[in-house]
């Protein structure tokens, strides 16, 4: 009996690992991603195509607004070391801004492909 419940439980937690990753880019509204583009649409601007951020580094006077925007037909997030910010999961060609106020470097990584990395210098207003 209880060895059926822990087959059925690990079935499930299995079932959940095997769709979250599809499910996760419907969780957040599709008109998020507009929104959040136009709020900056001359920033400077990371690409994420192939795995790769690009430019890796990009070094931006303080109070810029940087947009990444995935290029790759599957999801990838931005995730700042120290969790200064955080974007949720992009789906193809949805964007997401985030605004460095402070001078500083900023290193962040993709949260579902920890290998995918990337910095952003930001230098004092001058
Ligand atoms: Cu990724």
């Amino acid at each position: 009996m209880n060895r059926i419940f822990a087959a059925v439980l690990i079935l499930t937690a299995f079932a959940i690992a095997q769709t979250s990753h599809a499910v996760m880019p419907s969780c957040t509204p599709a008109t998020s991603a507009a929104s959040t583009a136009a709020a900056a649409p001359n920033g400077p601007a990371v690409t994420i195509d192939n795995f790769a951020f690009s430019p890796a580094a990009l070094t931006v006077p303080a109070g810029t607004t940087v947009v990444w925007t995935n290029h790759d037909d599957l999801p990838h997030n931005i995730v700042e070391r120290s969790q200064k910010f955080r974007s949720k999961a992009l789906d193809t060609d949805d964007s997401f801004s985030y605004t460095f106020a402070d001078a500083g470097t900023y290193e962040y990584f993709c949260g579902l492909h920890p290998k995918m990395v990337g910095k952003i210098i930001v230098e004092p207003k001058k």
